[in-house]
C-alpha cells in the first residue's frame, strides 16, 4: 500500500496538488512541513491529524519539518476566521510558542536518517526589512487573487466584521516560510488541513516564482465535531494535548464516547492501527456495539500516544472508578476529576480520629437523612465505601477510610456516589 494509499484509506486525503506526488513519495525521501502557530499555550486535538500525518509521512523516510509560528503567531491567520482576532502580546506568544514546541517535540523522532526538524517562523521573519519585504516578496502577489480566495471571502463580503491589513497579509508570511524552507531544507511539500489550501498554494506560486522550482501541496480534512462544527482553539469545548487543561482522564473519555458512527473514522485519523485491525474493530461495532470495544480501543491507542503508558492505566482505573472499581491508587486530583459532578461536603481531619461513626458522617454529609434510612442500607447490603461494600452499622472513620491522601469514595445501592474530603 503506497502512502498515498493509506492516507486515502485512512479518509485523511483532503486536496492534492500534483496526482505525481503519489509515485514520488514512493521513489525518494521527500521534506515536508506543517506549521503551528502559538495561538494558545496548547495544541489541541484539531491540531492532531496534522500531526499524525506528519508521523506517517516519518515513519514511511521522509523527513518532517514541524514550524512554529514565532512570527505568524503575532499577526492572526484569517482563514475561515469569522471575525478578526485581538494581538496577543508578544510575550504571551513566546510562552505558547513554548508550550506547543515542547508538545510537538513529543510526536516526532529528531534523531536518524530522517530526523525531524523543528523551526520557528519568527528566526527570519521578524527582521525582516519591510521596504525589502514589500519589494521582494510582495510585488508577486496580487491582490486581486488573494481578494478572491474562499478563506477570505466571508471577511470581505461582511461589512460588520471586516478584515485589517494586518490579517490580510498573514498569507505572504506563510507563502514565504515555504520559500525559505524551499531554499534552507530542501523542502518540497507543504501539509495542512483543508483551512490551509490558499496559504499552501501562494508559497507554491512563490517558490516557482523566484526559483523556477516545483513544490507540492497536501491537505486533510479539518476534524468537526458531532454536530458539524469546527474544533478551533479559542472556541469552548476544546480537548486539549495539555494535561493541565484537559486532564488524561477527560481525555480518554472524550474518545471512549465517541458515538457508534463516528469511531470508525477517529480510528482511521488517530491510531496506526493495520487495516485488518480496523476493519475487525468495524465488524464488533455492528455485531456487538454495547461492547464497546473499538470506543475502548480507540481511546487506549490515543491517550497512550498523547500521555504515555501511566496516564493512560490511571484513566482506565478511573474510568472504572464509577463503575464499582477499585479505587486504591488514585490520587487526590484524580478522584476529583472523576467525581467532579457528585454531590461532595468538606470534614476536618480530625473526623478521621476514629471518634467518629460513619453512618453519623453520613447523616451530617446529607446522604442520609436519618439514621433509621441509613441502618437500613447497611443491612440490605447497599453502602459502600471506597466501592468496599460496609457491613457493619457501627464502623468508624479513620484514615484508613480514606483511599487516597484526602479523599473517600461513598457509593449508595449501585451508582449513586458521594465525595468526602478531609483537610490536610
Ligand atoms: C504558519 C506558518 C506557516 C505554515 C503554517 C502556519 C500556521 C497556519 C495555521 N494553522 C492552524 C493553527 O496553527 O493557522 N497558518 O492553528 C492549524 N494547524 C493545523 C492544520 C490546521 C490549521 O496548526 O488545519 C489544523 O491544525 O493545518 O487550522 O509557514
Amino acid at each position: 500500500m503506497t502512502l498515498f494509499e493509506e492516507f486515502r484509506w485512512r479518509g485523511m486525503l483532503n486536496q492534492f496538488t500534483h496526482p505525481e506526488l503519489e509515485q514520488l513519495l514512493e521513489k525518494e525521501p521527500l521534506t515536508l512541513y506543517c506549521g503551528f502557530d502559538p495561538t494558545a499555550d496548547s495544541l489541541h486535538i484539531g491540531s492532531l491529524l496534522p500531526i499524525m500525518a506528519l508521523m506517517h509521512f516519518q515513519r514511511r523516510g521522509h523527513k518532517p519539518i514541524a514550524l512554529v509560528g514565532g512570527a505568524t503567531g503575532l499577526i492572526g491567520d484569517p482563514s475561515f476566521k469569522a471575525a478578526e482576532r485581538s494581538l496577543l502580546t508578544k510575550e504571551q506568544v513566546q510562552i505558547n510558542l513554548d508550550g506547543i514546541r515542547a508538545q510537538l517535540e513529543r510526536f516526532l523522532s529528531f534523531d536518524g536518517a530522517n530526523a525531524a526538524v523543528m523551526v520557528n517562523n519568527g528566526d527570519w521573519l521578524c527582521q525582516f526589512p519591510l521596504v525589502d519585504f514589500l519589494r521582494d516578496v510582495g510585488k508577486h502577489f496580487s491582490v486581486n487573487v488573494m481578494l478572491s480566495r474562499e478563506s477570505v471571502k466571508q471577511r470581505l463580503h461582511d461589512r460588520d466584521q471586516g478584515i485589517s491589513y494586518t490579517e490580510f497579509s498573514y498569507s505572504l508570511l506563510q507563502a514565504y516560510d515555504f520559500l525559505h524552507l524551499h531554499d534552507a531544507h530542501g523542502c518540497r511539500l507543504q501539509i495542512g488541513g483543508s483551512d490551509q489550501w490558499g496559504n499552501i498554494v501562494a508559497g507554491m506560486d512563490l517558490t516557482r516564482r523566484l526559483r523556477q522550482s516545483e513544490t507540492f501541496g497536501m491537505t486533510f480534512p479539518l476534524i468537526t465535531k458531532s454536530d458539524g462544527s469546527k474544533f478551533g482553539k479559542s472556541e469552548s469545548g476544546n480537548i486539549w494535548i495539555d494535561a493541565a487543561r484537559t486532564s488524561p482522564y477527560k481525555f480518554y473519555q472524550f474518545w471512549i464516547n465517541q458515538a457508534d458512527n463516528d469511531t470508525s473514522r477517529l480510528l482511521r485519523y488517530f491510531t496506526f492501527m493495520s487495516p485488518e485491525e480496523i476493519e475487525a474493530l468495524d465488524r464488533e461495532l455492528t455485531e456487538a456495539p454495547e461492547k464497546r470495544t473499538a470506543q475502548r480501543r480507540l481511546a487506549e491507542e490515543v491517550t497512550r500516544m498523547v500521555h504515555g503508558e501511566d496516564a493512560l492505566q490511571n484513566a482506565i482505573r478511573a474510568s472504572q472508578a464509577m463503575f464499582g472499581g477499585e479505587l486504591t491508587g488514585l490520587d487526590d486530583a484524580t478522584l476529583e476529576d472523576v467525581f467532579s459532578e457528585v454531590p461532595s461536603a468538606e470534614f476536618p481531619r480530625a473526623t478521621l480520629s476514629g471518634d467518629r461513626l460513619l453512618l453519623d458522617v453520613l447523616i451530617e454529609a446529607g446522604v442520609f437523612k436519618s439514621k433509621g434510612e441509613a441502618r437500613r442500607l447497611v443491612q440490605n447490603g447497599g453502602l459502600y465505601l471506597n466501592n468496599l461494600r460496609i457491613d457493619a452499622e457501627d464502623t468508624r472513620l479513620t484514615e484508613q477510610s480514606l483511599c487516597s491522601n484526602r479523599m473517600a469514595v461513598v457509593r449508595t445501592g449501585k451508582k449513586n456516589y458521594h465525595l468526602l474530603k478531609f483537610g490536610e
